[in-house]
């Protein structure tokens, strides 16, 4: 259903303020949502963009609770990191406000009362587990336990991170509060429930039968929990952090995050736009264009929806929830709490006006239909083949030659030739094109079209070759650079809603003063005779080291999280001491130790084992130099079946102990010890 709109209103997930945004964040919401609101603006539409921190919810006061400061203290901190490296990145909100903005508290208050005065919610009580230490009770979050499917002992009453259920904390086996270690206790509660039931046929048709068009993973999520039957939602807790509930006797309790984050969009629209916010939110001629992630969709296609509609008051439904699939980071999920993430405000300090690179990579490998993966390798290729090759070279050519022939003024057009026409032919084919895949959401696929500008400039220098008519046909010349200098104007278009930063730069190299998207296709955008600026590099080569620096920093990462989560191997079976007695170990002095020629794990060494001298092969090469070891005692299984290792026959065993990080430690006796002497 096509409508007319007068304004379009963008909203971005409200991330959590509980720690700061990365790359995956970025590729879901931030980064197509910028490209929208900034492509709108160039075609001159009302357009307003939304974003602020989700600031309440449990995992804030874990956090705080953790580090030992107040949940405030905790959303001070990642609110203002998480702004400023928006602000950093270019995502242009027209507000970025916070979930504990007095205006959000006044407003989600509101909502609720309005929606309990107008009876829309059920109150029910429950039985939840309470912690009769701490005298409260406790979020899912704040129960561990064992899981009920896979006996993982240390589950959390809401998943089990070990095989991925969502779980009730009632479900755990053994559960114990993460405040005091108590076991918790049933005691009766009471909650406000939003009957979601009530609004399923009204959501069924206005998604299932009026939104076919949106993305295939949006409207299939939607239609299974459709199929499967909405419950009522409980929309408070028993937290002290939150919107407290607006009724009496409601002590303790408050608006449940996912109730009150949504608010926030309208909370800070009215913040931004104090007298006209209503239009965007009521008036059936604006556009809600929500961007958000895929898991939040059921939050914005059925609960959110579900509560205005409750809400009555003419609020409008989204048009459109184009939310993306996740990131992946070098083959691994992103996960915060595992700190395997490219996080935005490290990228900054990392690669100071490198935004744009990072942008155009995000775009390029959006996750729009299915998870995708950044690596750093990508990274540095698309940066070198494509951002340097393709488009810094053929702005740079164009502007070059304009100097050194014109003085860097745009030389007249002249008349045209057919390779001209031909190649402004294909400007306004990429531009519908372009248009299109923005106008349906399709930004990896836009992103190539713009691309395909930069493309078509090298092709058109590469056929036309103004370099060797230099000498004998200079109004060709002036043709064929006035027709490069258009095609460089029309990427400064192109591109600014993807990569703004070069596209200012653009602008101001060729004096282009402002920039509207129906410049683009524009045979004459740049006027004859018009002075432009001196080269300027659009983008610079990333070097291996720079990468190399990302990818070692990964591996420490991955390092330091499997020592944290190292636990020792469960126990063997129990042996008898016949068993243990058919093991001969015994103490050995080494006498010689060195590498074993092209083996870089494997040590040579010659031990006296009392007897006689004996050779053993062990692989802790990577953990000792051999002189270190020369002269040390070791313990060896002596019976150990002979066999070759690289050539060598090995007589034994050497025994070292694992540390958590995989590195090796020899074992040996605390003191002086005849070598040959049993171990037992
Ligand atoms: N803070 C969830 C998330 O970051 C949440 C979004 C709220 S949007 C209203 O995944
Ligand atoms: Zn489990």
């Amino acid at each position: 259903m096509e409508k007319n709109f007068k304004r379009t209103l963008i909203t971005t997930a409200l991330p959590y303020a509980n720690g700061p945004v990365h790359i995956g964040h970025l590729a879901g919401v931030y980064v197509p949502a910028d490209i929208y609101a900034r492509y709108l603006r160039l075609c001159g539409k009302d357009v307003v963009m939304i974003g602020g921190s989700d600031e309440h919810g449990v995992p804030i006061t874990i956090k705080a609770k953790n580090e030992g400061v107040t949940p405030q203290d905790i959303v001070d901190r990642y609110h203002n990191i998480i702004k400023d490296s928006f602000k950093g990145l270019g995502i242009s909100f027209d507000i970025y406000s916070r979930t504990t903005s007095a205006m959000h508290k006044e407003t989600a208050s509101e909502f609720f009362r309005h929606l309990y005065d107008k009876g829309e919610f059920v109150e029910k009580t429950s039985m939840q587990l309470y912690d009769e230490k701490a005298n409260q009770f406790l979020a899912d979050r704040y129960v561990t336990g064992e899981c009920p499917h896979c006996h993982n002992e240390r589950a959390y009453g809401d998943q089990c991170e070990a095989c991925g259920t969502s779980l009730n904390a009632t479900d755990l086996i053994n559960p114990k509060s993460a405040i005091t270690g108590n076991t918790p206790v049933l005691k009766e509660t009471k909650h406000w429930y939003l009957p979601l039931d009530k609004w399923e046929s009204h959501l069924s048709k206005w998604i299932l039968e009026d939104h076919k068009e949106w993305k295939t993973n949006v409207y299939g999520q939607c239609k299974s929990w459709i199929d499967m039957g909405l419950q009522p939602r409980a929309v408070s807790r028993d937290l002290d952090w939150g919107v407290p509930v607006p009724v009496e006797g409601a002590d303790g309790k408050v608006l449940y995050v996912w109730f009150d984050a949504p608010i926030g969009y309208i909370s800070n629209t009215k913040e931004l736009l104090p007298d006209t916010w209503e239009t965007y939110w009521k008036d059936p001629e604006t556009r809600i264009i929500n961007f958000i992630g895929k898991d939040n969709i059921v939050f914005h296609c059925i609960v959110f929806p579900a509560m205005l509609s409750a809400y009555g008051d003419n609020f409008q439904l989204p048009d459109n929830v184009p939310a993306n699939e996740f990131l992946n980071l070098e083959g691994d999920k992103i996960s915060t709490s595992r700190n395997w993430a490219v996080w935005l405000h490290e990228y900054l300090v990392d690669f100071p006006g490198k935004q744009d690179v990072l942008r155009y990579v995000l775009t390029a490998n959006a996750p729009e239909t299915k998870d995708n993966d950044f690596t750093w390798r990508d990274f540095q290729a698309r940066n070198n083949n494509e951002l340097v090759a393709i488009l810094g070279n053929f702005v740079n050519r164009a502007i070059v030659l304009t100097h050194k022939y014109f003085d860097g003024k745009v030389p007249a057009a002249g008349e045209l030739q057919e390779v001209d026409t031909a190649a402004f032919a294909e400007l306004n084919e990429i531009k519908a094109s372009l248009s299109a895949n923005l106008d349906t959401f399709h930004f990896r696929e836009a992103l190539k079209d713009a691309m395909n500008i930069a493309r078509l400039g090298n092709k058109y220098l590469q056929e036309t070759e103004p370099w060797k008519l230099a000498k004998t046909d200079m109004a060709r010349v002036e043709t064929i650079l006035n027709v490069a200098l258009q095609i460089c104007a029309n990427i400064a278009v192109a591109f600014e809603p993807f990569l703004p930063f070069m596209s200012e730069k653009l602008v101001k190299m060729l004096g282009m003063g402002t920039i509207k998207w129906e410049m683009l296709g524009s045979s004459s955008i740049l006027a004859d005779g018009a002075q432009i600026g001196a080269a300027e590099l659009l983008f610079e080569k990333i070097e291996d080291d720079a990468i190399q620096a990302q990818i070692d920093r990964l591996e420490k990462t991955k390092e330091d999280n499997k020592i944290k989560s190292w636990t020792p191997a469960p126990q063997q079976a129990d042996v008898d001491f016949d068993t243990f007695m058919k093991l001969d170990i015994r103490v050995g002095t080494v006498l010689e130790c060195q590498k074993v020629p092209k083996a870089d794990k494997l040590l040579q060494f010659l031990i006296d084992d009392g007897m006689e001298k004996r050779t053993i092969v062990s692989g802790i090469a990577k953990y000792y130099a051999p002189e270190d070891l020369i002269g040390k005692q070791v313990c060896f299984v002596s019976n150990f079946a002979p066999r070759k290792l690289k050539g060598v026959l090995s007589q034994g065993m050497i025994l070292s102990a694992e540390n958590a990080d995989g590195s090796l430690v020899v074992c040996g006796p605390t003191g002086p010890v005849a070598p040959g002497a049993q171990v037992k």
